[in-house]
């Protein structure tokens, strides 16, 4: 986010957009809730669902799934026409306006009403309730990312908060809700394609010289970008990649058109699995390591607001199991074992000295060690400790041993300097309803469970509010199909096909049906596509296309 949770306190006009928040995001959703009950700050929700927080919303606007382009533009348009946008803000802090007021001429709301089917007239009020706000925040989850032109809608939204200069304020901003409680931490410690810790990007030689420094006793650090996740399972299919180890993830159920990534798991000369449970993806695995959990472990989350805050072990991992830090650390020593004992064997065979390495290297007694490693090469960790994070916790960027922390980012400047608008086309989903498969298929989550239902589902209480997969239907379609509540139905798309009890429910909209991925035992990415978004490789888990067959009682 580029703000805090607490600033929703401040705010005067809420935008939800892609996001099912207070299912997924419950805590935030409540803040919302209560933002419009007590305070009168205005809610304008844009989701092609009858969620929830649209009960709570001033304005609902409910487009087809996959035109946020067309919308966002729409907005845009309707705040230049009517000149509501902020001048000063747009001439002093952006650059490359003149191309994206062009780009927006042809989105006018009739035309955006076209594509969207979002009524013109109540395109132009949201345009003029947000434009209007002296300060605004808009918030967006999955429901805007996972789409083939994903990276275009967050810059779709990005153009928008610039043009009404509604970031880099307390209150405003463009707030992504990150998904795991310690996805942020993830991305902030390296676990990407392309970057080291702190997003420093692993092609500048700067960087890695530093990092070679620090890091490296004698190994030389990879310049190479790596592939995406998306990217890896076809390159097993392809036959370029034979190994992999997969840590705290179950893509057997959670990835897009998932029977190819059961046959690129089953391709596999070798796999380990590393994970608290045994998990539809282990059972494919050579080798399974069991690690602690959450609460079995010290370390640090980063939470979606950059606040990076201490976990501390509560019990005892059980059996065999050990924090995943641990599991690295003595494989890390094995390797270097391995490989000191080939190099002597090497050097005995060709008669030089053998050249050992230093086995110390990975000998961490805690994980504070590691924090303060890390935050020795991460500028934004810089300033952090666990000394410092056990009283409170603090928000990067925290550049400086005294430094606070930083509740929103973007204040004086961006991080690029001035920030980009985007002139943007609209380009529509990688597959539409036809006359064979006349469905929308949209996915994501319900309250009670968490994705592939590892850990929800073994949870007693929370499997007897949702036992089983329950895909919505609008009444108009199932009146028409003749389907009721309870009723079996098979879904089929171009990849696959599930059995499933159906709920009729106008929370979904006419001619789409609303799926989880929850339940093993209807495992919905089977008819998911894997279109990709080209720069963030994420798949279009919100849109497809199914047909809907009723079986017999
Ligand atoms: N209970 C629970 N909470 C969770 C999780 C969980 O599994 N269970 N998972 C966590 C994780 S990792 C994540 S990433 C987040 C995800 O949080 P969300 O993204 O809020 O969750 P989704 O259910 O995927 O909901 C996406 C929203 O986007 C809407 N949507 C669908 N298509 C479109 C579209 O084309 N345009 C727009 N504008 N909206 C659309 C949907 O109707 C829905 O409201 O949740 C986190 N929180
Ligand atoms: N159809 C559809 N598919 C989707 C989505 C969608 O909206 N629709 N959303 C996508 C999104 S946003 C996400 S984030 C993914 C989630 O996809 P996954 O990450 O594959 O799903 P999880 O079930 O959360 O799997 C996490 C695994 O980590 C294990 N685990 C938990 N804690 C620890 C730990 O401390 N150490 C180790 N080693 N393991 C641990 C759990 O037991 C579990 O097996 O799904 C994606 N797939
Ligand atoms: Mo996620």
């Amino acid at each position: 986010m580029t703000n805090s949770v607490a600033e929703i306190e401040e705010t005067d006009v809420i935008l939800i957009t892609g996001s099912n928040t207070s299912e997924a995001h419950p805590i935030i959703g409540r803040m919302i809730k209560r933002a419009v009950d007590r305070r009168r700050a205005k809610l304008i929700v844009v989701d092609p669902r009858k969620v929830p927080m649209v009960s709570f919303a001033n304005i609902w606007l409910r487009p087809r799934p996959g035109t946020d382009v067309a919308w966002i533009n729409g907005l845009c348009h309707v705040i230049l026409e009517e000149g509501l946008w902020d001048r000063d803000f747009v001439t002093q802090r952006t650059e490359g306006f003149e191309a994206f007021r062009e780009s927006l001429k042809a989105f006018t709301p009739e035309y955006v009403e076209q594509l969207s089917g979002i009524p013109a007239e109540d395109l132009r009020r949201a345009a003029r309730l947000y434009a209007g706000a002296s300060k605004a925040m808009v918030f967006y989850a999955m429901g805007i990312t996972q789409h083939a032109h994903g990276t275009d809608n967050v810059k779709a939204l990005a153009n928008l908060v610039m043009l009404c200069g509604q970031v880099g304020r307390e209150g405003t901003g463009l707030n992504p809700l990150r998904g795991q409680n310690n996805v942020q931490g993830a991305c902030d410690m390296g676990a990407l394609p392309n970057v080291l810790p702190g997003y420093q990007p692993v092609t500048d030689e700067e960087v890695l010289a530093r990092f070679q420094a620090e890091w490296a006793t004698g190994v030389r650090l990879s310049n190479k970008v790596g592939m995406a996740v998306t990217d890896m399972f076809p390159a097993v299919l392809a036959g370029g990649l034979r190994a992999m180890y997969i840590v705290g993830e179950n893509p057997a159920l959670s990835d897009a058109n998932v029977s190819h990534v059961r046959e690129a798991l089953e391709a596999l000369d070798f796999l380990v699995v590393q994970d608290i449970f045994f998990t539809e993806t282990a059972a494919y695995a050579d080798v399974v390591l069991p690690g602690a959990c959450f609460a079995e472990k010290d370390g640090t989350f980063t939470n979606t607001e950059r606040r990076v805050q201490r976990v501390r072990k509560a019990i005892d991992p059980p059996g065999r199991a050990r924090a995943d830090w641990e599991i690295f650390c003595r494989l890390a020593k094995a390797f270097s074992q391995e490989i000191n004992k080939r190099s002597a064997v090497a050097a005995v065979a060709n008669g030089s000295a053998p050249r050992g390495r230093d086995l110390g290297y990975w000998d961490y007694g805690d994980p504070s060690e590691i924090f303060d490693e890390l935050a020795a090469v991460t500028p934004i960790y810089e300033g952090l400790s666990y000394k410092r994070l056990d009283r409170a916790g603090i928000q990067w960027p925290c550049p400086s041993r005294h430094h606070p922390g930083t509740p929103f980012l973007h204040k004086d400047r961006f991080a690029r300097g001035r920030g980009k608008f985007h002139a943007l086309t609209y380009q529509g989903p990688a597959e539409l309803p036809d006359a064979e498969y006349p469905f929308y298929l949209s996915t994501g989550r319900i309250r009670y469970h968490y994705h592939t239902g590892t850990m929800t589902r073994r949870c007693r209480g929370l499997d007897r509010l949702a036992p089983t997969e329950r895909i919505q239907m609008h009444p108009e379609d199932a009146d028409r199909l003749g389907i009721h509540t309870g009723d079996r139905v098979r879904v089929v798309s171009r990849r696959g096909q599930v059995e499933a009890e159906v709920l009729v429910s106008d929370n979904t909209a006419p001619g789409m049906v609303f799926a989880t991925f929850h339940f093993a035992e209807v495992p919905v990415n089977v008819l998911t596509s894997d279109a990709l978004d080209a720069v963030s490789k994420i798949p279009e888990f919100k849109v497809c296309a199914v047909r809907v067959e009723k079986l017999a009682a």
